[in-house]
């Protein structure tokens, strides 16, 4: 059944207001940079939580909200994951990726060592629902990959406004985490995102974003 609550108290922007407002998110959001460079400085739980909180608020196919975000502060925990996803990262970069695919990596300096997976002071481990057991009975999510890429993204933007940083990474294959977590059969690994302060003298990677006229197609 519907039951509704009133919402116009949020939008209450002038044209103008509006245009200042959207540039001013833009010029924000464009000092973002992804980061592999990590100082060990500790981060407050609570920022966590709160960043956490902003990435649930993201929509989802049926309101199932299917993702669940282990947050990994343990060193002991860390230092396994490292292990384990540069066990795999090896394996990938000496031999499952394409020749075009290390090519394509390569202006961005990667390799299979991952030493921000032990410094960083979290690593929140993104796990998506893919159906919730109800008894025997698997009751299915919804548009799981596409709820849970955007509940990462809010968390991308959440950890830039509270001045983190962060990487979203992809060892591959991830089942390592299922394991090392100990996470339930109706969750699978999607994304590994490392969160703290940038080392000093970090250095990211110089590298140009798209312009509009190759985005964006107006009708
Ligand atoms: N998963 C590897 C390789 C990698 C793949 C892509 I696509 C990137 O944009 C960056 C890295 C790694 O994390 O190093």
């Amino acid at each position: 059944m519907l039951t509704t609550i009133s919402y116009n108290q949020y939008i209450s922007r002038t044209p103008d207001e509006m245009l200042t407002a959207s540039q001013d998110y833009f010029e924000r959001m464009n000092t973002r940079r992804s980061l592999r460079d990590f100082s060990d400085a500790p981060v407050a739980r609570e920022v966590i939580e709160n960043l956490i909180k902003t990435a649930s608020t993201a929509p989802s196919g049926a309101n199932k909200q299917p993702w669940t975000f282990c947050v990994v502060g343990d060193p002991a925990l860390k230092t396994q994951i490292r292990v384990a996803a540069e066990e795999e990262e090896r394996r990938s970069y000496e031999g499952r990726m394409s020749a075009e695919w290390l090519a394509d990596l390569a202006p961005l300096g990667t390799d299979w060592q991952k030493p921000f997976l032990d410094i960083a002071p979290w690593l929140i481990v993104v796990f998506r629902r893919s159906y919730e057991l109800e008894g025997t009975h698997k009751h299915q999510n919804y548009y799981v990959q596409e709820s849970v890429g955007l509940a990462c993204g809010f968390l991308l933007t959440a950890i830039h406004e509270a001045g983190l940083v962060a990487l979203t990474h992809t060892p591959s294959p991830m089942d390592f985490l299922t394991k090392l977590l100990q996470r339930p059969a109706n969750e699978k690994p999607f994304l590994l995102i490392p969160v703290g302060y940038p080392a000093p003298n970090a250095q990211v990677p110089d590298i140009k974003r798209k312009t509009m006229d190759d985005v964006i197609v107006w009708y």
